[in-house]
C-alpha cells in the first residue's frame, strides 16, 4: 500500500483506550493509576501485552520506562528510532485519555504499520514512561527527564513518597526495576500525542493543535511550624497558627497570578495540616504551590515573590518555615521543523490547526533538548482535565492518530535522508 494512503483503526484505538481505562477505573469514568501502584503495574502489563503481540522489541530500563521498538526494513531494533509515547500513570482523579492516548495512539500506528506489511528506513518505537504526573513522587515527567539524561536516575531511585516509600522499593515491587540502562533506546526524533487539556481548542472549533513548546513549571512546598493550641481558650495574639499561614499564601498566589497577568497561572493544590482537628490550632501546615509561565524571567520572579510573601506570613505569625522545590522546569521550545510538519500533516488531513504553547508539561519537554521533538493536541471537551470528566470526541482521536503516524513517517524518511 502506498504510505500516504496509511490510516489507523479507529476501532481498534478507541477499544484499546476504554479497556485501559478499565483499569483503576473510578467513578465518574476517571481512571486512578498514580505511579507504581499495583493499578500502574496491571496497566503496565496491559500495555506490554499489546507490545508483545504487536512482535515489537520490548525493553525495560532500570527506571521503569518500557519501549517497544518496531523492526526496520532491515530487522534493525539497536539503531535510533523515530520514537513516540507518553505515559500510564495518572492523577488521582484522572481522565481516560491524559497520557494513555498518546501511548495507545503509538501502539496502534505499530498495529497499522505491521498491517500494511511497511518497511520503514529506520526503527519506530513506542514508549511509557515512568512517573509522568509527579503526583506521588516528585518531580513529575520522572521517568522521561532520566531517560534524556536531564535528571540521575539515583536520584529517581531514592525519591519517597508521603509515607516515606521508596521509588525503587515500588518499582522492585511491581516487577518494573528493568536491566537495561535508561539511554538504551536512542531516538532520531520524537513526537508525542496528546489531548490540549484546555479550553483553546475548543473554544476556536480548531481540530488539531501544533504544539511549539511547554511553558516553565515550578512546585514549591512550604512548611509552617507553629503551637498547636485550644481553639477556643487561647487569645487571638497569642496563636502561632500554621493552618492561617497556609491560607494566606494561597490567596497571595492566587493575588499574585491575576496582578502579574500575561501567562501567569498558580494555584494552591495540597494542604496537609497537622493535627488536622476541629478545635485544634495547627502546628504544622504544608502547602505546595504550583506556579507557571510561558517566560522564565516572570516564572523566576514569581517564585522570589512566593518565598518572600512565605517569610512575611511566618515572621508576622511567629512560625518558623521551610521552602522546597519539588519540581523546576524551564520553558522549552519544540522543534519547529517538526512543529511545521504537524501543521502539514494536519492540512493535508484537511483538519482545522493552529500552533500554540503547552499549559501541561509532557514527556516531549524531556526530548526536546536532544532530539527534533513536537507534540499533537487533540481538543479537550470543557477544557476539561485532571479530573473524571475529561472527554475527547473520537473523531478528534482519529485525526490526530493519523496525523501522529503521517508525522512519524515523515520524519523517518527526512532523518534517512540527512544521514
Ligand atoms: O503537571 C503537569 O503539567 C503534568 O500533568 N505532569
Ligand atoms: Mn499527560
Ligand atoms: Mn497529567
Amino acid at each position: 500500500m502506498e504510505v500516504s494512503n496509511l490510516r489507523i483503526n479507529r476501532q481498534r484505538l478507541l477499544d484499546r483506550i476504554a479497556e485501559l481505562a478499565q483499569i483503576g477505573a473510578i467513578d465518574g469514568g476517571g481512571v486512578c493509576r498514580l505511579a507504581l501502584t499495583d493499578e500502574d503495574k496491571a496497566g503496565r502489563d496491559l500495555v506490554v501485552s499489546w507490545m508483545r503481540e504487536l512482535g515489537l522489541h520490548v525493553s525495560i530500563d532500570q527506571g521503569g520506562n518500557v519501549i517497544g521498538v518496531r523492526p526496520d526494513g532491515e530487522g534493525r531494533v539497536d539503531t535510533p528510532a523515530i520514537l513516540t509515547g507518553s505515559h500510564i500513570d495518572t492523577v488521582g482523579t484522572g481522565g481516560r485519555y491524559d497520557g494513555a492516548l498518546g501511548v495507545l495512539a503509538g501502539l496502534e500506528i505499530m498495529a497499522c504499520l505491521n498491517d500494511a506489511d511497511v518497511e520503514t528506513p529506520c526503527p519506530m518505537a513506542v514508549g511509557f514512561f515512568t512517573n509522568e504526573e509527579g503526583v506521588r513522587f516528585q518531580p513529575d515527567m520522572m521517568g522521561s527527564m532520566v531517560h534524556q539524561g536531564h535528571l540521575p536516575l539515583d536520584g529517581m531511585l531514592s525519591s519517597r513518597d508521603r509515607d516515606g516509600v521508596t521509588f525503587h522499593a515500588e518499582l522492585n515491587r511491581i516487577g518494573y526495576a528493568g536491566d537495561v540502562a535508561t539511554n538504551s533506546v536512542h531516538a532520531r526524533a520524537f513526537v508525542e500525542l496528546h489531548v490540549e487539556q484546555g479550553p483553546i481548542l475548543e473554544q476556536e472549533e480548531i481540530g488539531i493543535g501544533a504544539v511549539e513548546g511547554v511553558q516553565g513549571l515550578s512546585w514549591r512546598e512550604y512548611t509552617f511550624h507553629g503551637v498547636s493550641n485550644h481553639a477556643g481558650t487561647t487569645p487571638m495574639s497569642l496563636r502561632n497558627d500554621a493552618g492561617y499561614a497556609a491560607g494566606e499564601l494561597a490567596v497571595f498566589a492566587r493575588k499574585l497570578a491575576l496582578d502579574m497577568g500575561g501567562d501567569q497561572v498558580a494555584t494552591a493544590g495540597t494542604v496537609i495540616l497537622t493535627p488536622n482537628l476541629v478545635n485544634v490550632i495547627a502546628k504544622e501546615a504544608i502547602i505546595t504551590i504550583d506556579v507557571r509561565n510561558t517566560d522564565n524571567d516572570l516564572l523566576i520572579q514569581a517564585e522570589n515573590q512566593l518565598d518572600a510573601a512565605a517569610r512575611g506570613i511566618a515572621d508576622q505569625e511567629g512560625l518558623t518555615l521551610t521552602i522546597k522545590s519539588l519540581a523546576r522546569y524551564d520553558p522549552t521550545p519544540f522543534d519547529p521543523e517538526v512543529v511545521d510538519l504537524v501543521v502539514s500533516c494536519a492540512e493535508t488531513f484537511g483538519q482545522s490547526v493552529r500552533r500554540m504553547p503547552s499549559g501541561a508539561g509532557h514527556d516531549a519537554q524531556a526530548f526536546a533538548p536532544n532530539c527534533p521533538t513536537g507534540m499533537v493536541f487533540v481538543p479537550s471537551v470543557g477544557g476539561i482535565s485532571h479530573n473524571v470528566q475529561e472527554f475527547t470526541e473520537d473523531a478528534h482521536i482519529e485525526a490526530g492518530a493519523n496525523i501522529l503516524l503521517h508525522t512519524l513517517l515523515g520524519l523517518a524518511e527526512k532523518s534517512v535522508e540527512q544521514q
